[in-house]
């Protein structure tokens, strides 16, 4: 069965919360997760798209997610916001600090949004170019839980612990890169073994140490930080800022909660927002007239942007609709039929 659908993205989105209404979510956060899973399926993010739908109705099914908790804002006034997400999923929290967020930064010069105690499996992308749309840039990051080897080492102590950077261009897609701090995404690697592909060499390595290039190996084993010593520093960054910083768990601790990895793990997250023009303030130049410059100068050499590739699948599925596989929409009408069984 091979024959390819194509659906709006309000369709898609809509059957995904049907999925997860029937599965006991709240209307908040069923609304929130599909949304977040249906813009990364439209992107082409497919290590963040329908794929993790399994994994939020596994976790529903365990009780290791609140269906239901209504985020709580907690603001001083300060330059750190927070938001207790109180073990839902995070996207609803996220959603109801953003607006909070950017107001203060553009404030303050500079503000925290700190999300405590989410459930948390999404893409950071959507975050930082809602954060740019509102007028802000934006740095996001935070760990996962413990599948990656420090460089040197053999065993899994850190998280895959993505990093987003969001930069408003007035007029034009925003300049977004978002990528996890290991290799690849670990939900790449359980894509390559459902495909029954073999890994590149370098991502991970198997339970007793040793480089390998099978998944289910690799799974077993550790994955890699990206950039050797320096990408495992840079995660290493994510652990202290946005977990033992904030009051958070770091990925080792999120795995000794949870047990196993696969549940989706129960951690904070944190959000940075910048003001351009505040920090720019009497000083020489236009921030955003100078980062076209970059930009353009980056392309002239034939480099691509990030995100370049996600906004054209954007522009694609905004024409023609998302393009998924028969046996993609059988396994999305099963998931409605059966939940967690399917
Ligand atoms: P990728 O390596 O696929 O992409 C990383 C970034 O680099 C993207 O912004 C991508 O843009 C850009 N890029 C890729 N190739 C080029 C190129 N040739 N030139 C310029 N830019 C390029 O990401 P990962 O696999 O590392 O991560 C995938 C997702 O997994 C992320 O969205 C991340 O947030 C998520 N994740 C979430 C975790 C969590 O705990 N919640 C944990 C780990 C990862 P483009 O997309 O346009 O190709
Ligand atoms: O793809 O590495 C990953 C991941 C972990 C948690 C959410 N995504």
């Amino acid at each position: 069965m091979n024959d390819a659908t194509t659906l709006s993205f309000e369709a898609l989105a809509k059957r995904i919360e049907a999925i997860l209404r029937r599965a006991g979510l709240s209307d908040l956060h069923a609304g929130a997760v599909s949304r977040v899973i249906a813009v990364g399926e439209r992107d082409g993010a497919k290590s963040h798209g329908i794929y993790r739908i399994e994994g939020c109705l596994r976790t529903v099914a365990t009780a290791k997610v609140s269906k239901d908790a209504v985020p709580a804002l907690h603001d001083d006034g300060s330059a750190v916001i927070r938001v207790a997400a109180g073990g839902a999923f995070s996207p609803a929290a996220f959603e109801l600090g953003a607006p909070v967020l950017a107001a203060r930064a553009k404030d303050l010069g500079l503000a925290a949004l700190v999300i405590h105690d989410c459930a948390h499996f999404s893409a950071l992308w959507p975050e930082v170019e809602a954060l740019t749309e509102l007028g802000v840039a934006a740095l996001a990051l935070c760990p996962s839980y413990a599948t990656v080897a420090p460089a040197g080492g053999t065993r899994p102590l850190l998280g895959t612990n993505p990093l987003a950077f969001g930069w408003p261009r007035p007029g034009l897609d925003p300049y977004v890169f978002d990528f996890a701090t290991s290799v690849a995404a670990r939900g790449e690697i359980e894509l390559h073994r459902r495909a029954g592909r073999l890994l590149p060499e370098g991502w991970a390595v198997d339970a007793d140490g040793t480089a390998t290039t099978d998944p289910d190996a690799a799974l077993a084993g550790a994955m890699l930080p990206f950039g050797g010593h320096k990408g495992s520093a840079i995660s290493t960054m994510i652990e202290l800022l946005a977990g033992a910083m904030i009051g958070d768990l770091t990925s080792a601790e999120a795995l000794d909660a949870l047990g196993t990895t696969t549940l989706i793990p129960r951690h904070g997250e944190l959000i940075l927002a910048f003001s351009p023009e505040r920090f720019a303030a009497g000083r020489p130049g236009d921030p955003f007239a100078r980062a076209e410059a970059l930009f353009e100068a980056i392309l002239g050499q034939g480099a691509r942007l990030p995100s370049q590739r996600r906004y054209e699948a954007r522009r694609q599925a905004a024409t023609g609709g998302i393009a998924l596989t028969g046996e993609e929409i059988a396994h999305l009408d099963k998931l409605l039929e059966r939940g967690v069984d399917a």
